[in-house]
């Protein structure tokens, strides 16, 4: 692994070398590694990476069901992202969804000459009036933040006009280095002016889910099971989430938190504000399910959850057994890559594993360090004047709805066995001898492939068919190529079938790109004079 550590970096000029080294490392764990990330990306290089506007609309906040989710900005922000990223939703009895629409203000050049506030204004207008819904959200794309839109002013006077929250999201694209930075965004919003302002009656073992957009249906799988073992769920964010269920967050008795990266601003804040700890879970994989809900129970302490978890952790199992050791029997042995955002890379390397399948390469698009070495290290973390630019609120406790749910010595002695907020990170999952890679290229890629060469590469769809067409079979682990669930018990059962079925239709392997068989240019030797 160190010679193709080589092989990458001697390929680049000496300052992208310098650079590319420190977002590579190989797993040794006779010592502390250190890896960079959510740094800028080379200007030049095939970066996945997505903007700060997609982290905030298209990841965070559009998956909020009932609000009406106004993109301001050029329409290709909206049409190239209607849709596509999978997070599904439903209407609640007697309210709305606008999930299958998309709303822009279509900026022209005049707009952006004159300025668009106006337009913005009409369109709310024109949302409230056709759809009638219970909130709305304005995201800013690049030109809003470039021509000096002010987006806040439009978005106060609708609201006052309309009696509806009206939240607006700087998030313009080019923030930060990434869509982290569009999270960090979102998760301010959602914090400040709408967690904390729905206040129900609460029941017996009520939780949130943080950081987990229901892709594929995921979220629905988990809270069937959920609901099996007696929990209630009061929100989650943000997958098929309400606008007055995500303010009713700060009641619930526990957060658990599936992906770190995008969510645990909020986690935080919460626990700060209100007094509700939170848990690092994973949902993915058999393994990894069954010991969140043993955690769970745990936090809990109830002697009827702990039994009724154990009974739903054995039917479960019983059901899927027969059908993942088929599938285990077929694939043990293969390899896999895996490249995904900021957390799937880690979350699916279990999943894969149980089917026989071990990840020799893994990293993420745009998490941070402490997503690879845990958070121990967020105090060491050099803040950059790309972070700096992102703004970090600091919430206080809440005078009157803070309330402790169990006492701090308790959560202490869980902290032994529960990942109490605790997340330690990719890096610590992975075996010795493992390459680890943060905001990988696609010349990286190649190499890597042609290297390693994979049974499997989980990314998404910036690479897929470059990497099918090496004749490796690459699968999408962001919309999941159309399919899934994949989360839970079911959802492994539905992934392990989707791979099974993928890596053994080889069809690629087939297929050879003409330059392989004849020539790409011809050319014909002609004498002097003879033309
Ligand atoms: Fe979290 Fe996500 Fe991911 Fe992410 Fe994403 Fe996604 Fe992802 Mo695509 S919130 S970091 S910004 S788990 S959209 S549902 S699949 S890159 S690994
Ligand atoms: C995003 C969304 C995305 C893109 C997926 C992909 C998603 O980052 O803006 O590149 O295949 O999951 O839909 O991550």
């Amino acid at each position: 692994k160190k010679d193709l550590q080589s092989k990458i970096l001697d390929a680049y000029p000496a300052s992208v070398m310098k650079n590319r080294k420190k977002h590579i490392i190989i797993k040794d764990s006779s010592e502390i590694q250190e890896i960079q990330a959510n740094t800028r990306t080379i200007p030049g290089i095939i970066t996945n990476r997505g903007c700060a506007y997609a982290g905030c609309k298209g990841v965070v906040i559009g998956p909020i069901v009932d609000m009406v989710h106004i993109v301001h900005g050029p329409i290709g922000c909206s049409y190239y992202a209607w849709q596509t990223r999978r997070n599904k939703g439903v209407a609640r009895e007697g309210g709305k969804s606008f999930l299958e629409y998309c709303f822009s203000t279509d900026m022209q050049e005049s707009d952006i000459v004159f300025g668009g506030e106006k337009k913005l204004a009409k369109a709310i207008d024109e949302a409230v009036e056709i759809f009638n819904p219970r909130a709305i959200s304005i995201s800013a794309t690049c030109p809003v933040g470039l021509i000096g839109d002010d987006i806040s002013a439009v978005a106060k006077s609708a609201q006052e006009k309309y009696g509806i929250p009206v939240l607006s999201f700087n998030c313009e694209g080019y923030k930060g280095v990434s869509q982290s930075a569009g999270h960090h965004i979102a998760n301010n919003k959602l914090m400040l002016e709408v967690v904390g302002k729905n206040d129900i009656e609460t029941k017996p073992f009520s939780i949130n889910i943080l950081g987990e957009y229901n892709i594929g249906g995921d979220e629905w799988e988990i809270a069937r099971v959920l609901h099996k073992i007696g929990y209630n769920i009061m929100t989650t964010m943000t997958g098929n989430s309400t606008y007055d269920e995500i303010a009713t967050a700060h009641q619930a008795d526990l957060n658990l938190v599936q992906c770190h990266r995008s969510i645990n601003y909020i986690a935080d804040m919460i626990e700060i504000k209100y007094g509700a700890p939170w848990m690092k879970v994973n949902f993915i994989g058999i393994e990894a399910m069954s010991k969140t809900l043993r955690d769970i129970a745990e936090y809990f302490d109830d002697d009827n959850l702990k039994k009724r978890t154990e009974q739903v952790i054995a039917e479960e199992v019983a059901e899927l057994e027969d059908e993942i050791a088929g599938y285990k029997a077929m694939c043990d042995g293969k390899t896999a890559i895996l490249f995904v955002g900021g957390s799937r890379a880690h979350h699916y390397q279990g999943l894969l594993s149980e089917i026989g399948i071990s990840t020799v390469a893994a990293g993420y698009e745009f998490a941070h360090r402490d997503d690879y070495e845990g958070r121990d290290i967020i105090p060491d973390i050099k803040l950059d004047a790309d972070t700096r630019n992102i703004e970090e609120i600091s919430v206080e406790q809440d005078a009157e709805k803070f309330h402790l749910r169990i006492p701090a010595e308790r959560i202490e002695e869980l902290k032994s066995t529960v990942p109490m907020s605790v997340y330690k990170g990719m890096i610590t999952d992975m075996p010795d001898g493992s390459m680890l890679i943060d905001d990988l290229n696609h010349f990286e890629t190649e190499v890597l492939i042609k290297a390693l060469k994979p049974s499997f590469f989980g990314s998404g769809i910036k690479d897929k068919y470059a990497v099918q067409k090496m004749g490796v079979y690459a699968k999408q682990l962001h919309s999941y190529d159309y399919g899934g669930p994949y989360a839970g018990y079911r959802g492994a059962v539905n992934f392990a079938r989707d791979v099974v079925a993928g890596m053994f239709t080889p069809a690629w392997q087939y297929v050879l790109p003409p330059w392989k068989t004849q020539p790409g240019l011809v050319g014909k030797y002609v004498e002097e004079g003879e033309a």
